[in-house]
């Protein structure tokens, strides 16, 4: 036997003896690659998610509203920071992650390219979006690679408090005036199926899953995720009297799941390869930031050269 074979199978008998893989560790190319491809992209999508947020940090409608959306904005920017140290352990720098980003030859999540048009976005955004992010999130605190797993602990708990916040923001508006309830509804049609898109491709479609689902990297397959996103949210929407956009929505008993209509994927799709609604400001917004903080960059840099003249020279 082969000495790589040989490491490839003592990696796969630890990853199905549930031991946690460290940077240090052996590990496949593929799997530091798909690993690297996985956290960068979710790092990006926690800092592009800053974005559609911001936009009402100036016009939430009391203090108390707009102090939580500043903290829940600056927990994204936590996130981001934290996945992008956790991909940093399996060798690359977060220059050239930023870089590829920046570029285009990154993803990040496609529902952060539809606009937050009206206060109920913010809410709809809370409760539905993160509330998919937490589905789907859950099972990356038991991904194998120990960094990734540790990050995604704290990620998950902050997480859950934003989708509380999001959807405690929808309820007050859904039991208000008839217009704070029209505009809850009106944010609900519109981030529902780019909220189910956000779990990816249907299985059959989805290139990483069985490799990923083969190293641990992921545990639960992206239809299995959404379909307990939609069991889920459904009861909650009945529960402050709003009502989920699809005419085929409906439970079914034999299954114990409800069953929903399709989704489009080709928007999915056109979103993804940068033709959504918001894909250009998206990313003309994050090279400006990068611009604007090039002064701390480089203050930073020589900050830390002088520093380490100075211990030299000691
Ligand atoms: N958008 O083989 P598949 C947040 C891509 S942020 C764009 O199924 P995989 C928050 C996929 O990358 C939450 N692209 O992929 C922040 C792949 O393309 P590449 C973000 C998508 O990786 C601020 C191709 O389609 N969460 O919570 O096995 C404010 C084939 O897909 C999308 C994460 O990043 C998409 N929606 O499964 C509020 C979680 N879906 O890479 C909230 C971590 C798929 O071959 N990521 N693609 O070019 C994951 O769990 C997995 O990467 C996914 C996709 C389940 C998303």
């Amino acid at each position: 036997m082969s000495d790589v074979k040989n490491l490839e199978e003592r990696f796969q008998e630890r990853i199905d003896d549930e031991q946690k893989i460290e940077p240090r560790d052996w590990m496949p190319d593929k799997y530091r690659q798909n690993l690297i491809r996985q956290i960068s992209q979710h790092a990006h999508s926690e800092v592009v998610g800053m974005l559609p947020e911001g936009n009402w940090i100036s016009r939430a409608p009391s203090l108390r509203r707009k102090a939580i959306l500043l903290a829940k904005i600056q927990d994204e920017a936590g996130h981001g920071l934290y996945l992008y140290s956790a991909a940093e352990t399996l060798g690359v720098g977060r220059d050239q992650l930023i870089d590829q980003l920046l570029t285009g030859k990154a993803k990040y999540s496609s529902i952060f390219n539809y606009p937050s048009l009206s206060w109920a976005d913010i809410g709809a955004i809370g409760w539905l979006v993160d509330g998919a992010a937490i589905m789907n999130q859950v099972m990356l605190t038991r991904t194998s690679y120990g960094p990734y797993a540790r990050a995604m602990v704290r990620i998950c708990k902050e997480e859950s408090f934003h989708q509380r916040q999001g959807y405690e923001i929808m309820s007050v508006l859904a039991s208000g005036t008839e217009e704070q309830k029209a505009m809850a509804q009106d944010a609900l049609d519109r981030w529902w199926w780019p909220s189910l898109m956000m779990f990816g491709p249907n299985d059959a479609d989805s290139a990483h899953s069985a490799e990923s689902m083969k190293w641990k990297i992921k545990r639960e397959s992206n239809d299995e995720l959404r379909q307990r996103f939609v069991d889920r949210t459904v009861q909650q929407a009945e529960t402050i009297g709003l009502t989920v956009p699809d005419p085929d929505l409906k439970w079914n008993e034999e299954r114990g799941h409800y069953d929903f209509g399709p989704i489009d994927w080709d928007e999915f799709w056109n979103v993804v390869k940068g033709n959504g609604p918001c894909n250009r400001d998206r990313m003309k917004a994050r090279r400006e930031a990068h611009e604007n903080g090039r002064w701390v960059r480089e203050a930073a840099a020589a900050h830390a050269a002088k520093k380490a003249a100075r211990k030299t020279a000691a």
